[in-house]
């Protein structure tokens, strides 16, 4: 049985991959941080008692500023594959907490790699990076491919950068199967709330239940390249099956602003969002990108990769498990007030 190692095992992608991994048939080790309210929601329906038998998902606590944990639980797993999700993974917020985020993204990734070389794994284990196309910023070149040149506007898009570079070093440095993922924006009814992508979702639906009348945004002019997170897992996946690591542009090749994201959940729900979305400067960034839009054609010659859910499809799926979601609220809010 395949042991799999995943940093990040409670966010969007963490989730649905280890869902992928125990489909598959391999053993999955997460790690999770110490928090003071319950941060396993995603993977809850995933947990099983460790007193039972044939477990096959075990969590542990640990964190990507912690190297002697690191060091230690891959010393003792010596997993076959690690998976490198773990993040402060906002970037509005990366403007507000620089370091930290510097520390958990960028030297986090050092963190892990080192831990690898540490433990005695190297020869064996093979690593997955998450990239992001936040690292091309600035526009360089439409549509980005792996060879664009990176132009990072954040703070969490130049610890990015660095991790990327750490990873293709440790695979020149020390022969180390390990890749890269340069995943576009991929979204998901998993997706966190303040998201754009999400947070308009959420508001929407709510608004249609009436259970809130306003949306306040920021730009809505940029431009996305917007994925389905669960078929982006997917190529996690497949890049460690190769036998040779490399980097690969995840993406649909389609941008889309979001403003067009709006019109699409308003009037999927049949409101004017007009009458709904308000702008509040506090969303803008400091340095904003503008554009991002991904060609995934090596992603689909070498691997055969493609995505199955488009920007339709992709809002319509996060509507409908939104409005389920706002109807059971309003429910709760209704029964509350006649108790
Ligand atoms: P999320 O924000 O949903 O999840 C981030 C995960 O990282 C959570 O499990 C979080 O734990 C964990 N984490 C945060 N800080 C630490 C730390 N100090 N030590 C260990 N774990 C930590 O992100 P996504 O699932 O959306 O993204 C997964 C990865 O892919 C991230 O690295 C992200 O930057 C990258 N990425 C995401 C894209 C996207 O569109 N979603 C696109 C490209 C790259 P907790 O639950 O306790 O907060
Ligand atoms: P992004 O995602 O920054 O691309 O990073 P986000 O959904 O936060 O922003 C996308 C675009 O929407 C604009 N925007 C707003 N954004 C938020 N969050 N809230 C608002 O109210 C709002 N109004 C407008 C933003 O300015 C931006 O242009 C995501 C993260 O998952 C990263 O971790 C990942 O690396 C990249 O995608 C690829």
């Amino acid at each position: 049985m395949k042991r799999a190692l995943i940093t990040g095992i409670t966010g969007q992608d963490g989730s649905y991959l280890a869902e992928l991994l125990l489909e598959k048939g391999y053993e999955v080790h997460g790690i999770i941080r110490r928090s003071s309210t319950f941060n396993t929601d995603r993977i809850d329906h995933l947990y099983q008692d460790p007193h039972l038998n044939n477990v096959r998902l075990f969590l542990h606590y640990g964190d990507l500023c912690d190297s002697v944990a690191l060091v230690k639980l891959l010393y003792e797993l010596k997993p076959d594959e690690i998976y490198n999700l773990g993040a402060q993974s906002h970037v509005r917020v990366s403007f507000d907490v620089p370091e930290s985020t510097g520390d958990i993204v960028g030297l986090g990734a050092l963190r892990i790699l080192e831990a690898i070389r540490e433990a005695g794994i190297a020869e064996k284990v093979r690593f997955y990076q998450a990239s992001s196309s936040e690292m091309y910023g600035l526009v360089q070149e439409v549509p980005q491919t792996e060879k664009t040149p990176f132009w990072p506007r954040s703070p969490y898009a130049c610890a990015k950068v660095y991790a990327y570079w750490l990873t293709v070093n440790y695979r020149e440095s020390y022969n180390l199967h390990a890749s890269n993922g340069i995943l576009f924006n991929h979204e998901s009814p998993r997706r966190g709330e303040t998201f754009v992508t999400r947070k308009i979702t959420r508001a929407a639906t709510r608004i249609k239940v009436g259970l809130q009348d306003a949306l306040y945004l920021g730009n809505l002019d940029a431009r996305r390249d917007w994925g389905y997170a669960k078929d982006y897992v997917d190529m996690m996946w497949m890049m460690l099956q190769q036998d040779k690591p490399d980097d690969y542009v995840v993406a649909t090749g389609e941008t889309h602003s979001v403003r067009e994201f709006v019109q699409e959940t308003f009037a999927a729900l049949d409101l004017d969002w007009e009458k709904y979305v308000k702008y509040d400067q506090r969303y803008l960034r400091p340095a904003e990108v503008e554009l991002l839009i991904g060609d995934p054609s090596k992603a689909k010659r070498q691997l055969g990769w493609e995505p199955k859910v488009k920007f339709k499809e992709l809002v319509k799926i996060m509507v409908d498990a939104d409005l389920k979601l706002a109807q059971v609220e309003k429910r709760m809010k209704e029964a509350k007030a006649q108790d």
